[in-house]
This record gives C-alpha cells, sequence and structure tokens, in this order.
C-alpha cells in the first residue's frame, strides 16, 4: 500500500473528530504533526450569484443542509465557499438513496462570481458529479469559446475521483476543461482515490483547497463512508415509543405511538435509506407497508428476516409494485410459502444461517451503504449484540401507555448492572411536532 496523502489523514483525523474517536488515522496525523495544505487563504468577495436553471432531472430536495458549527475547528473558506459547498449538498441530495454503493455527490461551477454550471450524481454507473456540472458550462460543447468551466472554480463536496471505474477519472475532465481552482469538501476515504485527485490537480497547478463545509460533506456521507470504512453498511436503528418506554399496548396495537409529523419524518429516513429490515413478528403483528409513502421517491428495498415462514399471506409487504420486497430465511423452509412468495415478485434468499450479521453482509455484498432497522425489541437486541446497528433514531411521544408486559424497544442485552449500558454518543436531539427524536451513535467496539 502506497503511504497515504497528507490530505487523507488529515480528512480522516476531522472525521474521526466528528465521530469523537482517536483511531490510527488520528494518531498518524498527530505523529506526522498535520495539518498542512488546507488552509484557504483566499478571502475573496464575490458579486451576487445568480443561481443558473438546473441542468438535470428535477428531484426531491430532501432535509436542508446540515449546520456545520459544532466542530471545534475554524471554519474554512469565505462566506461565498461555503455557500456554494451548501448548494453542492443541496444537489447531491437529489439523488437521496439511489446511489449506492457511491456517494451523494453534487458540484458547482463558479465563473466571476457566478455560478455557470451545475451537476449531481445520480446513481451508480452514471457519470460523476463534475462531469455533469463540466457539461452543463459548456465543456464539450461544439465551439470552444462556450466552455465557461476555463479558469472556473469547482465546487464539490467529494474529493474528485483519479481512477478508471465505471467512470473514467474526474481529474482528468476538471484538468482538461481547464478549471482554475477546485473546492473541495472532504477527502474520498475510497482507497482507490483516498488524495490522489487531489495530488493530480495540484500536480497538473489547479489550486485545491480541502475541508470547506467538512462535517456537513461527512454527514450526508456518512454511510457511504461507513460501508468504504467497516465494509458493511451504516445500520440504523429506528424506533417510536411512548415516554413511558413502551412500543406497543401489552395488546400489541402500536398504531399510533408518534403522530402525523414524527412518520413523515420517518418516511423520509426511509427514502435516504437502500433497505429496511423487519422480522417476522413485525409482519404478523403490525402488517406495515414500509415505504416513503411519497409519490416520485425512492423506496427502499424491504427486507423480512424469518426462520420458519409461519407469515401471513395477505401481508402488505408482498404487494412488491410500490416497493421490492426481499424475504431472507434459512435453507429448506417451507418451500410452499417460497414458492407463493416469489408468485408474488417478492425474492427469497436463503442464508446458511439467519443472523442480522449475514444479513449485513449480504446487504454489504449487493452494494448497500445504509440499513434501517425497524423491527421488535427481539430482533433489535440481536442486532446490536451482533454489531449491526451504529446509529439510532429514537421517536419519543409525550404519551403513557403503562403495562409490565407491553413491549418495549430493545429485549435483553445480557446487562446486569448500569455501567454496562451502550451510552450514545455525539447525542442530538430534536422536537419533531408534538414528539421528540433522540439521534446519536453506538460506542464502537473496535476502530
Ligand atoms: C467523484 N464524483 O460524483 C462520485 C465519485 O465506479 P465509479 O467510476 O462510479 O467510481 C465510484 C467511486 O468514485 C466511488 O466509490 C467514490 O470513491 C467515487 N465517487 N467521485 O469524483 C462523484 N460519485
Ligand atoms: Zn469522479
Amino acid at each position: 500500500m502506497p503511504t497515504p496523502h497528507a490530505d487523507y489523514l488529515y480528512s480522516m483525523l476531522v472525521y474521526q473528530k466528528w465521530q469523537a474517536i482517536e483511531t490510527k488515522a488520528a494518531l498518524a496525523c498527530k505523529m506526522l504533526t498535520l495539518p498542512p495544505k488546507i488552509m484557504d487563504n483566499s478571502r475573496e468577495t464575490y458579486p451576487v450569484v445568480s443561481l443558473a436553471n438546473d441542468t438535470q432531472e428535477n428531484g426531491l430536495i430532501l432535509p436542508s443542509p446540515v449546520e456545520s458549527n459544532s466542530l471545534d475547528q475554524q471554519k474554512l473558506g469565505s462566506d461565498f465557499d461555503r455557500a456554494m459547498m451548501q448548494r453542492c449538498l443541496t444537489l447531491a441530495r437529489r439523488a437521496l438513496g439511489r446511489t449506492s454503493p457511491n456517494p451523494l455527490v453534487g458540484a458547482v461551477v463558479v465563473k466571476n462570481g457566478e455560478i455557470v454550471g451545475e451537476g449531481f450524481h445520480p446513481r451508480a454507473g452514471e457519470p460523476h458529479a463534475e462531469v455533469f456540472a463540466l457539461k452543463a458550462a459548456g465543456v464539450g460543447a461544439s465551439s470552444i469559446e462556450e466552455n465557461r468551466a476555463r479558469g472556473s472554480t469547482v465546487y464539490v463536496n467529494l474529493e474528485p475521483c483519479n481512477h478508471h471505474g465505471r467512470t473514467p477519472p474526474c481529474s482528468e475532465a476538471l484538468i482538461a476543461a481547464g478549471v482554475a481552482k477546485v473546492v473541495v469538501g472532504i477527502v474520498d476515504p475510497n482507497p482507490l482515490v483516498g488524495g490522489r485527485g487531489i495530488a493530480r490537480l495540484r500536480a497538473a497547478g489547479v489550486e485545491v483547497v480541502v475541508g470547506v463545509e467538512a462535517e456537513a460533506c461527512y454527514q450526508i456521507n456518512e454511510a457511504f463512508i461507513h460501508r468504504i470504512l467497516h465494509k458493511r453498511p451504516l445500520g440504523i436503528f429506528k424506533y417510536a415509543m411512548t415516554l413511558d418506554g413502551k412500543i406497543a399496548t401489552t395488546s400489541g396495537h402500536s398504531a399510533w405511538v408518534t403522530n402525523q409529523d414524527a412518520r413523515s419524518e420517518v418516511h423520509q429516513i426511509r427514502a435516504g435509506c437502500d433497505a429496511i429490515i423487519v422480522g417476522g413478528n413485525t409482519v404478523r403483528k403490525d402488517n406495515p407497508y414500509l415505504t416513503t409513502h411519497q409519490v416520485g421517491t425512492h423506496n427502499p428495498l424491504r427486507v423480512v428476516m424469518s426462520r420458519q415462514l409461519n407469515l401471513p399471506e395477505d401481508a402488505h409487504l408482498w404487494d412488491t409494485r410500490e416497493a421490492p420486497t426481499l424475504v431472507l430465511t434459512e435453507p429448506g423452509s417451507s418451500p410452499d410459502f417460497q414458492n407463493f412468495l416469489r408468485q408474488q415478485g417478492v425474492e427469497v434468499i436463503e442464508l446458511a444461517s439467519l443472523t442480522p450479521e449475514s444479513v449485513m453482509t449480504h446487504l454489504y455484498d449487493r452494494g448497500f451503504c445504509s440499513v434501517l432497522w425497524e423491527c421488535g425489541g427481539t430482533l433489535a437486541a440481536c442486532a446490536i449484540a451482533q454489531g449491526a446497528v451504529q446509529k439510532v433514531l429514537a421517536f419519543i411521544a409525550p404519551k403513557i401507555i403503562g403495562g409490565s408486559h407491553a413491549p418495549t424497544p430493545v429485549d435483553d442485552l445480557g446487562f446486569t448492572v448500569m455501567t454496562e449500558a451502550l451510552t450514545l454518543e455525539r447525542v442530538r436531539w430534536r422536537v419533531v411536532g408534538s414528539d421528540c427524536l433522540v439521534e446519536g451513535y453506538l460506542p464502537q467496539k473496535n476502530s
């Protein structure tokens, strides 16, 4: 392996800081007494920006840009630079849920303080964001005068690639277009890129600034980064409970714990994920749809884990017109029901051993970046214990239902004393309608 590029190491340090974890990368950076070249000395002022019309299909713009004010680092770039990077993120979000295994990337070409081209990466196999943005700026047009990218500044939330993958290197496309400067959000953690795109641009005389709106750039691609670094999709455990910690009544009734605003938020969260997992119990008790309930948005693959396949024939999940369904089971389980499911258009796969771990491995192999666990307490405990969950989204409704046997979000983890509790990190909370959303990350076992 070649020595990691300084930008890559520094970027990893910022990433780990964002995660509040000290890892080898962070230590390596300290030992090398970085940071190096990420300071942006340019403090140009720009005239009013005119936003060019969208050049790609109009997609849905989902949640507003992430605030990037919690890193205790100096904010890089001018206000204009940060606004352009946020514009990249807004563009990138148009492909929300559709790009895996690739990241969400947006790019903006600016000439004389005006946006002259924009683009985003629509899905794996298609050109990268920079290529769309350069094209929109007139690169490749019949007359050379139409190339407004020459001498421009290109903003992009992820380092331009420098490898021949499904598509040719963006670094070369930027150099060929004659851009003067590239402002990068974060270094690409993909070892195929990992600083080489930046190095290639600099070697060709292009000025490169790295780290503008870095935290927001990590946030938007946290699942992609997790996939690359851990070779597994990011597992997100989402649940809704009452103030007294119940996800249903003693009889199992759960419609609804939270109000409409929180449920709409869940639909948006689903749109950003590649798969949603439930167990057989949830299918039997709740008969969920697990869709985004929004026309035109991406619906993740709905995954049911069931060893016995003792599932109802009339479940909503077997209707695959709106969204696909995958049933994961073990070898030889109920061939008749397997046939029935396949006739409905449901994919059925037998895994040698059906565990959260083997399921995450399977979903990684399918190219997924993010997986939403919307299961009940038994499967949730198993998924947490096996390291299949990294992030927790807990919706809490100000209701009390009581019941010593009413189900709770997580069943037995085998802990006996409070010091064993899993304490979430990077915890944030906010009010959603009349409910509250607490989000955080489980402590990582061995990073
Ligand atoms: C960019 N801009 O818009 C994206 C990048 O198989 P390929 O050719 O599509 O390459 C995929 C890798 O390229 C992906 O894992 C990530 O490292 C990078 N994605 N890079 O400059 C983009 N989508
Ligand atoms: Zn690229």
